[in-house]
């Protein structure tokens, strides 16, 4: 039988979806977001998706200046793959969200393959009383927002990046975002092997069913055959269970705060290191061996950490 692929765990560490009211766990200041990472990464996490947070208040920031505050730390107590976002913001322009992407020239980076309502409004019932004052509107107000992701601004992303040699994070949220990215891939924006992130659960996007999961990878066998690498992000209550399943299809998994603030059924996670460790002890458990970051360096084919700017 054929030795199965290891297994790259991603750990997504804050994101731009949660409001520091959820969880006293999510990181905001650079030294949290930094201390995090580094934990995350001593947990198993291969990649470390990131996003910037205001240190003062917690809101989404897309300023390179909130990312230079931690991504040297990270780098040097870590060997593991930095990914910067791309998505961080719902009210910016392409162009202002890939300025951190351009000034660090990470080895990896989100790119979001296809616009799309993106919303978390259905939270703000849950809340009586914020620590911010601009959290309640922020997440009220997300089911008015629209995920900008036009074919031209992928390709502007394809081409302003492409002097970088930054691996993408292709984050399909439905599987008409597979044929937008085979449609990139035949007008020659991305090579081979490209990195498919399947995302479940998003309001918005694909819901979060097993069905769903076979259905988007057999979705994509036929439309990139064995030029794809894969891993799966379950929203909220889906995490654990759909990143399970995924690494015992062969595929590579993706945690973290950003996408859940659970660490099981109506229980908030302590960290997002404790996150990692439980899909780590998951993934052993059931046989399969996780990825170093050289081993998903070697895997998605990325151009090394000396070769990024930070
Ligand atoms: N901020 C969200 C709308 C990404 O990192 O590329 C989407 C997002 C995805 O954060
Ligand atoms: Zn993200």
């Amino acid at each position: 039988m054929a030795k199965r692929p290891k297994t790259i765990i991603t750990c997504a560490i804050t994101g731009a979806i949660h409001t520091p009211t959820m969880s006293d766990a999510l990181p905001y200041t650079a030294q949290d977001i930094a201390a995090q990472a580094i934990a995350a990464a001593e947990a198993g996490a291969a990649i470390l998706h990131l996003h910037a947070r205001r240190p003062a208040d917690g809101g989404v920031s897309i300023n390179p200046q909130d990312f230079a505050a931690f991504l040297p730390q990270v780098k040097q107590a870590t060997g593991a793959v930095v990914n910067i976002s791309t998505g961080g913001s719902l009210k910016n322009t392409i162009e202002e969200r890939i300025a951190p992407a351009l000034a660090f020239s990470p080895e990896m980076c989100s790119l979001n393959m296809g616009s799309m309502n993106f919303s978390f409004h259905p939270l703000a019932k849950r809340y009586d009383t914020w620590k911010f004052d601009w959290e309640k509107d922020y997440v009220e107000n997300s089911d008015t927002y629209i995920f900008r992701n036009t074919f031209r601004d992928i390709a502007n992303v394809a081409n302003t990046l492409a002097p970088h040699a930054i691996k993408f994070e292709h984050e399909c949220y439905d599987v008409g975002h597979l044929y937008n990215l085979r449609f990139c891939m035949d007008i020659g924006l991305f090579k081979a092997p490209i990195f498919i992130q399947f995302i479940f659960g998003i309001l918005g996007g694909i819901g979060p069913e097993v069905d769903n999961l076979i259905f988007m990878k057999r979705t994509a066998d036929r439309l990139f055959g064995d030029d794809y690498r894969w891993s799966v992000l379950g929203a909220g209550a889906a995490q654990m269970g759909l990143a399970t399943t995924a690494s015992q299809m062969g595929g590579n998994v993706r945690v973290g705060l950003e996408d859940s603030l659970q660490i099981a059924r109506g229980q908030l996670a302590t960290s997002n290191a404790e996150q990692v460790a439980k899909i780590r002890r998951i993934v052993e458990d059931l046989g399969c061996e996780i990825a170093t970051p050289d081993e998903a360096r070697d895997m998605l084919g990325l151009k090394g950490a000396d070769k990024t700017a930070f």
